[in-house]
């Protein structure tokens, strides 16, 4: 049996693992629960050397709708002070694998503050993605603000911040907030041959491309460069590198280790 209930998280599968927010009656609203119950298996698919890509979707018809309202309901200004979810939300951000985020249906609020936790969004071509949070007399707050203007640029985010209004998937692959567009039956799908590429690379190459790309959000040109050089320098030393390099002349598929 499970040890989780909001969520569902299938065996890894050559590399890949699937978890799923598993609330659909309520559009997969993000309660307490589900948030560390995220970043619980999180840390389990940190610990297992057998993953090496995770798919972050929606079961049912939508990704996530935003924070459980009727949950946020029942929080004073201390209770919000208090709030253990910025503790899950801090454990999702610090995982060191990649994350794809396939969309359908809704992507709003806290919904869409995890989708930009991923390191790639994929969208179905209905989805539809906001930051709502003012229709409610609040502001995003797990992030939205700062993640979005990074992702989409400051009209766009200003406009979806201070608006309410939602966009549709070709608005956010125009923006650049996703990478793709697929059917919404093969959302899915698309995600796993993403995950696939991605799980078959060196997971030390892997691990630190992403460090390094993180570092674009939060540093300036010149940090970020440095970042990035001594990454590059670290991977020389990897046993992964010369198999890469050997499979290339040799002319043959590489066989990773993580070394
Ligand atoms: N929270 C709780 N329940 C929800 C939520 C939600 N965010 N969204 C939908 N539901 C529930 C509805 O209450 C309804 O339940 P019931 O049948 O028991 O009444 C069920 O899901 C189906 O919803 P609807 O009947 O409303 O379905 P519609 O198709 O008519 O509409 C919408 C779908 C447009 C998605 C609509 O439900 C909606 O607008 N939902 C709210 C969206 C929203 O405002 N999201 C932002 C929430 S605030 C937030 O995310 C802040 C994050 C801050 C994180 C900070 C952490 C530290």
């Amino acid at each position: 049996m499970s040890k989780f209930s909001d969520i569902i998280v299938e065996k890894p599968k050559n590399g890949v693992v699937c978890i799923k927010l598993n609330r659909p009656e309520s559009k997969n609203a993000i309660r307490t629960l589900m948030l560390s119950e995220l970043a619980s298996s999180l840390i389990d698919c940190e610990n297992n050397i057998d993953v090496r890509c995770v798919i972050l979707t929606g079961e049912g018809e939508n990704f996530a709708a935003g924070a459980d309202i009727k949950e946020m309901a029942k929080l004073d200004a201390v209770g919000v002070l208090n709030d253990q979810r910025v503790q899950y939300w801090q454990q999702i951000n610090n995982f060191s694998k990649p994350i794809i985020t396939a969309v359908n249906g809704y992507c709003m609020g806290g919904g869409c503050e995890l989708a930009m936790h991923a390191d790639i969004i994929i969208a179905g071509r209905s989805a539809k993605f906001g930051q709502p949070e003012i229709n409610l007399g609040i502001i995003p707050g797990a992030g939205g603000t700062q993640r979005l203007i990074r992702c989409v640029g400051k009209s766009l985010a200003s406009q979806m911040i201070l608006s309410g209004e939602l966009i549709d998937s070709h608005k956010a692959l125009a923006a650049g907030l996703i990478s793709e567009i697929s059917e919404p039956e093969l959302t899915l799908e698309r995600a796993q041959q993403i995950a696939q590429q991605i799980a078959n690379k060196a997971p030390v190459a892997i691990r630190l491309a992403k460090e390094s790309l993180k570092q674009a959000f939060e540093s300036s040109l010149s940090a970020g460069m440095q970042f990035e050089r001594r990454s590059f320098v670290l991977l020389a030393a990897t046993k992964d590198r010369n198999e890469g390099i050997n499979a290339f002349l040799e002319k043959r598929q590489p066989f990773y280790q993580g070394e």
